[in-house]
């Protein structure tokens, strides 16, 4: 989230879209409720079904699966065509003005630079024209046919109401109404929050998806202040922690990256990152890159990063290939590349798309290590159960080894909320058998892999013999002592850079924040966005004062928001160019002649002037991007693309299968359904209940008595057409599975009509397998399609094509 879930309650206007907040997030959503009791908030929601969020909402509007950018590219050109724009703020705080290069275009569904057999771009055209100053060319009188905005205005202009109709299957009438909600939005005394999950982020183009809403959002001048932002709604508790401390195939704490193999050195690793500010007086924080690296690598490492050796920069791995995200590790386990899997807090077998594959992949297994405190399908994965999971176990001959685990009920730690709040907690059970904490079991293993080393050597033992253990117990570190070093600490005495007598640590300490951190080796610090979580003030994550001056829904000394405390991040942009609040009643920080002040962190030099430096100071320009220069792998700007498996041809791109960029392996593209199959005529999408929590609460009683079996939801229309009885039978297949289910027939899903044709939805909850309390069924997963979003790789599983008939009973 750029704000907070308590900052929702500062909100006129709330669009739910690629979310069910109110089923999947039901704590959070006290903040929507109390916006609308506060301040008499507005609730959209844009769904393919009516959600339990939908029934509390102010507008519903329909949307099939898979087209949210045509729907927000139409909002944007809406905007831009009633003059509905915050002009403002767009013309100080984005790159409206920016030129782009010669050379860059977008035709027929294309960007340009598109390489066909790679499936991919070369992004060079996508750039900004640079001066001979050496800084990008802005035109800020908007004039220039070549400026961001007068390519943005031409990009959208395809997405008038009747092609949302189109694609969407939303009637114009609807899809008007939420243009006129979203457009009073661009007032500056008006805001409007985004929250999204992965209605958004499932999909072939779910980064684009994101791409659309927060240019949407800065077009309406809602980024940076109060009750406005980008509000991912993150999914596990600890989805945010585990990107944060960088849980990611490609990267590094902090989202440092992680080196590929054309960078053979630290020069040559730096020479793409920290980069210089491509407009005058610009901050481009990046350019402290080196100090977050740095200052890991000794955290990593110790004594054995030092100066000589590029601070062990030979110890990291280096990447081949973008990532080695899921989608890639089991198409690797399934052509055998792959022998070990260390399962660590993951249902993969039910959790991952194409279960066939999934399956045949674990299969090829030497040894399966699962690390749980449950009894997972995947540990399982060899069971025959019968026409869904048609193994024979005789064949397979992967070694599995159970770990059991605590659960974070049983430990201490933090969790890091959605809204970038790390909040310690303590363990409120005793763990039950041989359960042992998730550090007790890596610290082992670590133990023992090194003794091997230490024994037998190996290709390259450095990393394991040096790696930094410097708890007390080696055996069981605490979670204190990994909280303080992710924190940081100063290994020698650290001084203000511009005030030499004033120190900021002195050696042996823990940093108190972020601006501490040096690039000779002074400092360590395990994850530089966390810094000042633990430091000799105290365990901040474990504060928990109530106190909120202003009312504004900051809590300032609850818990600790990274980066630095911040609850808001870009909250500069919250004042207009002279540092005065676009709306006094939204004040967030303000210039007081001297330096910025208010009730957050300001997200800006204290004392940087208000007309020199943008608020944007992540990007080298300063200023925010609705034209992405080459960020993203598949487009400066969002484009519609039909999900890999559509029930229409793609209306604005007749010629393009899916994202073009869109991650798929060769052998997958025989396992998709043709663009508006017959054979598979129905749009599935699949989704969790409040009742359940992925696949653990099964194994509770309670939970499952309250949704004790497997079902699809389907509209009375589809049953009526295909003969299906409320709760009867159905069999639901793909091109890659089939399964059976009890039929909810529901008046919530209704038929949409998209380029004049009938699509009828399928809902497919996500919960059952075959352990624990609740009846066996085979879920969604057997039917997804093994194709991942362009830039994150995550798995479409929101759109994919299926067909649907009445049958007597459950398969055996
Ligand atoms: N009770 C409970 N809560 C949970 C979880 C749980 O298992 N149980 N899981 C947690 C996790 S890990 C996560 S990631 C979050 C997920 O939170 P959500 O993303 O809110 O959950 P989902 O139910 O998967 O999907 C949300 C909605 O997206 C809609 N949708 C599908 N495709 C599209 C589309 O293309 N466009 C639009 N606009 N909408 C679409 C679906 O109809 C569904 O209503 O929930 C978390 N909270
Ligand atoms: N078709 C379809 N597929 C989906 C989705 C969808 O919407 N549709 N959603 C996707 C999403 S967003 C998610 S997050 C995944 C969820 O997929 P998974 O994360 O694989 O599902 P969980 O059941 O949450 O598995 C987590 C496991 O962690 C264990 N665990 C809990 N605490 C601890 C601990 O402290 N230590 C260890 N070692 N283990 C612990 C639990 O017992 C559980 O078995 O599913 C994905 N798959
Ligand atoms: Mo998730």
């Amino acid at each position: 989230m750029t704000n907070s879930w308590t900052d929702i309650r500062n909100t006129d206007l709330v669009v739910i879209m690629g979310g069910n907040a109110a089923e999947a997030h039901p704590c959070g959503f006290k903040w929507v409720t109390e916006a609308k009791a506060n301040r008499g908030a507005k609730l959209i929601v844009v769904d393919p079904r009516y959600t339990r969020s939908a029934s509390v909402s102010d507008l519903y509007a329909p949307i099939r699966q898979g087209t949210d950018i045509a729907f927000l590219l139409g909002l944007i050109n809406y905007c831009i065509e009633n003059d509905k724009v915050q002009r403002d703020y767009v013309k100080a705080f984005t790159n409206a003005g920016y030129v782009v290069k010669q050379g860059f275009t977008y035709q027929d569904g294309l960007f340009s630079g598109y390489n066909e057999a790679k499936r991919d771009y070369d992004k060079s055209s996508w750039d900004y024209e640079i001066g001979a100053d050496g800084f990008a060319v802005v035109d800020d009188t908007l004039a220039n046919p070549r400026c961001v905005w007068n390519l943005l205005k031409n990009h959208v202009a395809v997405y008038t109401p009747e092609m949302v109709e189109r694609i969407c299957g939303t009637p114009k009438d609807k899809f008007l109404k939420v243009a006129e909600m979203v457009a009073e939005c661009s007032s500056p005394t008006k805001a409007m929050t985004s929250m999204y999950a992965l209605g958004w982020t499932q999909h072939s183009k779910g980064s684009q998806n994101i791409r659309a809403m927060a240019m949407l959002q800065l077009i309406l001048g809602n980024i940076g202040v109060r009750g406005g932002g980008m509000n991912a709604l993150r999914g596990h508790s600890n989805i945010q922690g585990l990107t944060d401390v960088g849980l990611m195939s490609n990267l590094l704490p902090g989202y440092l990256t992680l080196p590929n193999e054309k960078e053979p050195d630290l020069t040559a690793y730096m020479s793409t990152r920290g980069f210089k500010p491509l407009r005058p007086n610009q901050m481009s924080y990046w350019q402290n890159y080196r100090k977050f690296f740095v200052s890991f690598q000794k955290a990593m490492y110790g004594s054995a990063a030092t100066p000589e050796n590029d601070f062990a920069y030979d110890y990291l791995p280096k990447l081949d290939v973008p990532g080695y995200d899921v989608l890639r590790a089991f198409d690797m386990m399934h052509q055998g590349k792959i022998n070990l899997y260390l399962c660590q807090g993951f249902n993969a077998l039910q959790a991952f798309p194409n279960k066939q594959k999934i399956t045949a992949s674990l299969s090829k297994l030497k040894l399966l290590v699962v690390m749980d405190p449950l009894a997972t399908e995947t540990a399982r994965f060899w069971e025959n159960h019968g026409a869904h999971n048609d193994v024979d176990p005789s064949a397979i001959q992967t070694e599995v080894i159970e770990l059991p685990s605590t659960c974070f009920a049983e430990d201490d730690g933090s969790l890091t909320n959605s809204g970038r709040w790390l909040q310690w907690h303590w363990a409120g059970g005793t763990p039950p058998g041989e359960a042992k904490r998730d550090t007790w079991i890596m610290a082992q293993i670590h133990l023992r892999l090194k003794e091997l080393y230490r024994k037998e050597g190996g290709a390259f033992p450095d990393p394991i013999l040096n790696l930094h253990w410097p708890y007390a117990d080696p055996g069981d570190p605490t979670a204190e002592e990994i909280a303080q070093e992710i924190n940081g600490r100063a290994l020698a005495t650290v001084t203000d850079t511009a005030d030499p007598t004033k120190v900021l640590a002195e050696a042996g300490k823990l940093l108190p924040g972020f601006a501490a951190l040096r690039d000779d080796g002074s400092t360590s610090c395990g994850c530089w966005i966390y810094s000042g979580c633990f430091n000799e003030k105290g365990n901040n994550m474990a504060r928990r004062d109530t106190d909120d001056p202003d009312e504004t829904g900051a809590f300032p000394k609850w818990a600790f928001s990274w980066p630095a405390n911040r609850r808001i991040l870009y909250n500069r942009a919250s004042a207009d160019l002279n540092g005065k609040a676009w709306d006094p009643d939204r004040k967030v920080i303000e210039w007081d002649g001297a330096k910025w002040s208010g009730y957050d962190v300001p997200d800006i030099a204290p004392t940087a002037k208000p007309g020199e430096v943008g608020p944007f100071i992540m990007n080298p320009e300063g200023v925010s991007r609705l034209f992405t220069r080459g960020m993203m792998r598949d487009g400066p700007f969002p484009a519609h693309y039909e999900p890999f498996e559509s029930p229409i041809v793609n209306p604005v791109a007749p010629n393009v299968r899916g994202n073009p960029a869109a991650r798929v392996f060769e052998g997958d593209f025989r396992q998709f359904a043709e663009p508006a199959s017959a054979e598979f005529p129905y749009a599935a999408t699949s989704y969790r209940l409040t009742e359940h929590f992925h696949f653990w609460t099964k194994h509770v009683i309670v939970n499952a008595v309250m949704q004790p079996e497997f079902f699809v939801e389907i509209s009375e229309q589809l049953a009526a057409e295909k003969g299906i009885a409320k709760d009867g039978w159905v069999r639901v297949w793909s091109k890659r599975g089939s399964v059976t289910a009890k039929a909810m027939v529901t008046k919530r899903i209704k038929p949409l009509t998209c380029d004049g044709k009938t699509v009828h939805i399928v809902g497919i909850p996500l919960h059952w397998g075959f352990t624990g309390a609740a009846k066996k069924g085979f879920g969604p997963n057997m039917l997804t399609p093994y194709v991942g979003d362009a830039n994150i790789e995550t798995p479409e599983y929101k759109a994919f094509l299926v067909n649907i008939e009445p049958v007597s009973g459950p398969v055996a």
